[in-house]
């Protein structure tokens, strides 16, 4: 008896081992990193909530952290303490905005991965010039000029500290990309996803109660370096709206990649190309477990299950085999 379990135990682990292989290319967000997320219950044993600072008009509550409340000239922002070394990384932020104002409101919220922190200012609350990169989600139409587009947009911008944003052109000018994104007054949870992964940035919004990311835009070419801080800030001006966030949940990517790794980059934030404002990138990719699986990746999966079904089915009746004869040599 002793002999055949380790048998059996090699043919589960090599069942596990091919499950796992598959369930990984599933599953990639696995590496969820606390000392970068955000979540309920957000206050610790103390009075503060761990390694997130506070400051401005920012409230915390049991359910939300509201930046602002929909009232004239509120700053409001919340800032991760800890030092980011993760080279590849995926952030989800599940946000509220919201108020009484039917056509009019504004300003808008930004998430943050920046050298500075804790500093305040009039780009959504935060300081002008940055170094690092903005999401902005910008609510309010602050321009009727070329590369006008309809709001709330989502833009994205890489700064080392040179350039300053232009409200006037809601940050047109200087915008990595863009898409609209009708993300405020909604009734279920509304997300942003941002993706840094080999030097490609990826925005996406899961905002129309589909449980599903959609693509906003994706910029090649950037380059991040790691030992920035993450945060989130919000204004309200003349026009005003609740910018609330329930949660942040960072993730750590799995480097697929077998070759050695690249030493972390920590230069300055460069883009190869800065594009053109574009259209809207209206593709629905339906559930999250499928979202990022493009047409070779799930037949490279679906040949891998294949594969492994059958490798295990093999063995299994090799091992059959083995203990029908081990079975026979014992009781004959
Ligand atoms: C900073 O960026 C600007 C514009 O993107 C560029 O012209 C400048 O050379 C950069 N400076 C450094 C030090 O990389
Ligand atoms: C959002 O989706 C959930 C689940 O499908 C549904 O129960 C809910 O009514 C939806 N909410 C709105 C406001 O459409
Ligand atoms: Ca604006």
């Amino acid at each position: 008896m002793a002999v055949h379990v380790p048998r059996r135990a090699t043919w589960i682990i090599l069942c596990q081992f091919l499950l796992a292989l598959v369930a990984g290319e599933w599953n990639t967000k696995d590496y969820q990193r606390r000392e970068h997320s955000l979540v309920k219950p957000y206050q610790g044993s103390g009075m503060g909530v761990p390694q997130w600072d506070f400051m401005g008009s920012t409230m915390v509550t049991n359910n939300y952290i509201r930046l602002t409340p929909d009232r004239q000239s509120k700053i409001g922002a919340i800032w991760n303490n800890v030092p980011c070394f993760v080279p590849n990384w995926e952030i989800h932020i599940q946000f509220k905005v919201h108020g009484s104002g039917k056509t009019l409101f504004g300003d808008g919220f930004a998430v943050w991965y920046t050298k500075e922190r804790m500093k305040i200012g009039n780009v959504f609350g935060n300081a002008d010039p940055f170094t690092g990169l903005a999401i902005f989600m910008d609510t309010y139409s602050n321009h009727n000029g070329p590369h006008n587009h309809n709001h709330p947009y989502i833009s994205a911008m890489l700064n080392n500290g040179s350039l300053t944003y232009d409200h006037d052109t809601d940050g047109t000018h200087t915008q990595l990309s863009g898409c609209e994104a009708q993300f405020r007054n909604k009734d279920y949870d509304t997300y942003v996803s941002i993706r840094y992964e080999r030097n490609t940035l990826t925005v996406s919004t899961d905002i129309d109660n589909k449980s599903g990311w959609k693509d906003c835009f994706s910029v090649s070419g950037i380059k991040l370096p790691v030992g920035y801080y993450f945060g989130v800030s919000a204004a309200t001006g003349d026009l005003a709206d609740n910018h609330d966030v329930m949660s942040v949940k960072f993730y750590e990517l799995d480097d697929d990649d077998s070759s050695p790794k690249a030493p972390l980059y920590t230069g300055l934030p460069e883009a190869s190309a800065m594009e053109a404002p574009r259209d809207r990138v209206d593709d629905n990719k339906g559930s999250y477990l499928l979202g990022n699986l493009t047409g070779w990746k799930l037949l490279v999966i679906i040949i891998l299950l294949v594969i492994g079904v059958g490798v295990c089915f093999m063995v299994g009746i090799i091992i059959f085999q083995k203990q029908q004869e081990n079975s026979r040599k014992r009781f004959y």
